[in-house]
């Protein structure tokens, strides 16, 4: 049996070291009968998982939990702590259900761990493929110094003349409240629509219908689904409908998909390449850059970000090379109360309300990506960037890596934050010895 700690009302805590030679020699069958033996107690539980590997699992649609999660299906307080999820699918036959690599209902922590190659099974007949290939969070959870990489989320049911839809939130579907820090959330890739006349899925890295929260995090090389019939998806890195708030984060290379080109069905690009924001978005010292969207009929419009709705505010923050098949190369919409950010190509984006010291039809000279730690990438500034020493009132004193600002990037004595997702350091003047 797995080593149980104290019982504290209903709750029990399990912990499991299968990563422990003498632990996998004593307990060769110790993850089933710790499966077992969950299932075997009512109530609410209190699960950590450490160092452990979670793989070629799939859910059934007759499970108790109607095979919502492919590797994990959570109702308690669960922390994953150095877990592999990998290869787990979610759904069998006919049913395509949320969550292939891991579906909460209660609370998760995710530490230092890997979410990797998971999916949601394709749709079937008229049917959408569900969403959240690595995750599906509908309540509570917590991510941190984590990779959610290379899931995808299945295609859209083949009956024609209906609407199934590829899933959405290939890395990440949020139903509830998300925080995700010193994470990457990478190379997902949302299903298409097959021959149906449903559109791609929305949100190659991560789809949003309620509260996220990124923190010092990289959205990159994620793309949304095709639709071949209809529109294609929209958000290549992020698709948010509820509230958004991102701090010190690099949303990098991420694209949306092509839609309909005739010359009987016709359907749009996916429209905002790095964001996709029709509700209430605050954005702090992020960059988007070399995000792009695809064409379509009409092709897709905001390379970088497409920003809408209720409230639509962005500070100290770079939106530059991003491409796009339509207008709008860098951003599509209206910032409010914007201040301090560079937009490097502003047709189709304006600023309004109260906003100062923003810089606009400037190449920001970032430098090659780099990476910059596990799984985390971002574009340093050049030490002649514009962005250097420029957002007067800093909303962050760390930058994505988790070093200091503000620093003298521009050594004249007087350190100001940059704008962006990364602080440069101080130059350095080598003194000329001359003999
Ligand atoms: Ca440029
Ligand atoms: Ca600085
Ligand atoms: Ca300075």
């Amino acid at each position: 049996m797995p080593q149980m700690g104290p019982m504290i009302g209903y709750a029990v805590t399990v912990v499991i070291e299968p990563g422990n030679r003498k632990h996998r020699e004593a307990n060769p069958k110790g993850w089933q009968e710790y499966r077992r033996y969950v299932a075997g107690v009512s109530g609410p539980k209190i699960v950590v998982l450490q160092d452990l590997t979670v793989s070629y699992g799939q859910s059934q649609p007759t499970d108790s939990h109607l095979g919502y999660g492919g590797g994990i299906y959570n109702e308690g307080q669960l922390t994953l702590q150095d877990v592999n999820l990998f290869f787990n699918i979610a759904g069998r036959g006919t049913a395509s259900t949320p969550g292939g690599g891991i579906f909460n209902a209660g609370t998760v922590y995710i530490y230092d761990s890997r979410v990797q190659y998971n999916t949601t099974l394709d749709g079937f007949g008229t049917a959408s493929a569900a969403g959240g290939g690595g995750i599906y969070n509908n309540n509570n959870m917590t991510i941190q110094r984590s990779a959610v990489t290379d899931n995808t989320t299945g295609v859209g049911g083949t009956t024609a003349d209906a609407s199934a839809n590829g899933g959405d939130g290939a890395g990440i579907y949020n139903n509830g409240i998300l925080q995700i820090s010193a994470s990457s959330i990478s190379e997902n890739f949302a299903g298409s629509s097959s021959t149906s006349m449903g559109r791609g899925g929305h949100g190659g890295g991560i789809y949003n219908t309620a509260s996220v929260q990124l923190n010092g995090c990289t959205l990159y090389g994620n793309q949304t689904g095709r639709g071949f019939k209809n529109d294609g998806g929209d958000g290549g890195g992020l698709y948010n409908s509820g509230m958004l708030l991102m701090y010190d984060t690099s949303v990098l290379r991420n694209t949306t998909n092509f839609g309909a080109m005739g010359p009987t069905d016709f359907g749009k690009g996916g429209d905002g390449g790095g964001l996709y924001s029709t509700n209430s978005a605050s954005v702090y010292h992020s960059t988007f850059a070399e995000n792009g969207n695809a064409s379509g009929t009409p092709n897709g419009i905001g390379g970088g970000v497409y920003i809408t709705g209720s409230s639509r505010f962005m500070r100290g923050s770079i939106v530059a090379d991003n491409s796009s098949s339509g207008t709008s190369v860098d951003c599509y919409g209206d910032l409010v109360n914007s201040s301090y950010n560079l937009v490097e190509n502003t047709v189709g984006c304006t600023f309004s309300g109260t906003f100062f010291g923003n810089l606009t039809g400037v190449d920001p000279q970032l430098r090659d990506v780099q990476l910059l730690g596990y799984y985390l990438y971002g574009f340093p500034l050049s030490r002649t960037s514009p962005a250097v020493d420029k957002v007067l009132s800093c909303m962050s004193d760390e930058d994505q890596r988790g070093s200091l600002r503000p620093l003298d990037g521009d050594g004249d004595g007087s350190a100001i934050c940059d704008m962006g997702a990364l602080e440069l350091g101080m130059p350095f003047f080598i003194p000329m010895i001359v003999k």
